[in-house]
C-alpha cells in the first residue's frame, strides 16, 4: 500500500482521530493521542477564547507533534474559538454539529486545515466546495450529537461523492472496524468512545465504569424533537428527557433547560444517573482502560492485518 494521504496530509504517523468530546477532549487526552503518532483533538466547545487558549498552550508544552481543536459549531463561544485557533497557529481543526461556512475564509487564510464532521452527502459536498481539506463521515452509531445515517450507508456515498479524502467515524473501536472503514474507500478513522476509556481521558471515573459496563443496546437517542438528537448511555436521565419529549404539554424550553449542562454533570462531576454520558453503540466492545498509545497501535495493526489477509469464500 502506498502512503496514507491523511497521515502525509497532517504530518502523523498513524490515521488514527481522536473524538473532539466535549466536556471530555483536554489537553492531557489530545496530547496523548498525538504523542503516540495519532492526531489528538482538544474540544473547544465547553471553553471561552482564554480557556481554549489554555489548553492549547498545555498541550504545546505536553506534545511537539500536531494536534488539532474541534469546533463545536452551536457552541456559544464559537466566533472566539475561531479567533483563538487562527492566532495560535493550529495546523488542523475538525468541525461538527453543524455548517462551517462562516469561519471557513477565516480559517483558511490563518493556514488552518478544515476538516469537517459531515452526518450527509449533501454538507460533504458543500464543504468540499467551501475548501475542505477532508471530511469525516459519521455515522449514527456515534455517541454525542447524531445524523440519521449509519456508518455502513454514509462512508461509501461521501467517498462516491467528494475528491477529498474521507474519515470515517461512529461505531468505530478496534481493528475489524477498521479494516471495514478502509473496504467503504476510508482513508482514516475517528474514535470517541474507545478514546473514553483511555487511561489518559480525564473523564470522571464514573463515567468510565458505565461505558465499560455498557452492552451493546444501552445507548438511546434523546432530544430528536428539538432538532438536535444526542445518543447517550441511558439513564434516569434519558428515561425522563424521553418520557416529557412524548408528552405534547412539554415545551421545547423546558427540554432544553433539562439538557443543559447534563453532559458536565456526567464527565465533570461523575452523576452518572442524572447526567448525560454521551457514548457510541460500539460501548459494548470496549471493556478495558489502555493507554492512548496501545489503543492506536492495536487498532491499526490489527486492521493492517486483517486487510493484509482478505477473505476469500469458495462458492
Ligand atoms: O458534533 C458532534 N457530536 C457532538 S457535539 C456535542 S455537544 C452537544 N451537547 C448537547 C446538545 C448538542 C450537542 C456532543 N456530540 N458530532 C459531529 C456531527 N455533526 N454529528 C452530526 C453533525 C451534523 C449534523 C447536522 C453536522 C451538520 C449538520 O447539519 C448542517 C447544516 O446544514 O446545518
Amino acid at each position: 500500500m502506498g502512503k496514507n494521504p491523511i497521515c502525509e496530509m497532517l504530518g502523523i504517523e498513524y490515521p488514527v482521530f481522536q473524538g473532539g468530546m466535549a466536556w471530555i477532549a483536554d489537553a492531557e487526552l489530545a496530547a496523548a493521542v498525538s504523542n503516540a503518532g495519532g492526531l489528538g483533538l482538544i474540544a473547544a466547545m465547553n471553553s471561552n477564547g482564554e480557556q481554549l487558549r489554555e489548553q492549547i498552550k498545555k498541550a504545546k508544552k505536553l506534545t511537539d507533534k500536531p494536534f488539532g481543536v474541534n469546533l463545536m459549531l452551536m457552541s456559544p463561544f464559537i466566533e472566539e474559538a475561531v479567533q483563538v485557533v487562527c492566532e495560535e497557529k493550529i495546523s488542523v481543526v475538525t468541525t461538527g454539529a453543524g455548517n462551517p461556512a462562516k469561519y471557513m475564509e477565516q480559517l483558511k487564510n490563518s493556514g488552518v486545515k478544515v476538516i469537517c464532521v459531515v452526518a450527509s452527502v449533501a454538507l460533504a459536498v458543500m464543504v468540499e466546495r467551501m475548501g475542505a481539506s477532508a471530511v469525516i463521515a459519521e455515522g449514527c452509531e456515534s455517541g454525542g450529537h447524531v445524523g440519521d445515517t449509519t456508518t455502513m450507508a454514509l462512508v461509501p456515498q461521501v467517498v462516491d461523492a467528494v475528491n477529498i479524502p474521507v474519515i470515517a467515524a461512529g461505531g468505530i473501536a478496534d481493528g475489524r472496524g477498521m479494516a471495514a472503514a478502509y473496504m467503504l474507500g476510508a482513508k482514516a478513522v475517528q474514535m470517541g468512545t474507545r478514546f473514553l476509556t483511555a487511561k489518559e481521558c480525564n473523564v470522571h471515573q464514573n463515567y468510565k465504569e458505565k461505558v465499560l459496563a455498557a452492552k451493546d443496546r444501552d445507548t438511546i437517542v434523546t432530544g430528536k424533537s428539538l432538532g438536535h438528537p444526542v445518543r447517550a448511555l441511558k439513564n434516569r436521565m434519558t428515561r425522563e428527557f424521553l418520557e416529557k419529549e412524548q408528552n405534547p404539554s412539554t415545551t421545547p424550553e423546558e427540554l432544553e433547560a433539562m439538557g443543559a449542562g447534563a453532559l458536565r454533570r456526567a464527565a465533570i462531576e461523575g452523576d452518572v444517573r442524572y447526567g448525560s454520558c454521551m457514548c457510541g453503540q460500539i460501548a459494548g466492545l470496549v471493556n478495558t482502560e489502555d493507554t492512548c498509545e496501545d489503543i492506536i497501535k492495536s487498532v491499526y495493526y490489527q486492521a493492517q492485518e486483517l486487510v493484509s489477509r482478505g477473505v476469500k469464500w469458495e462458492k
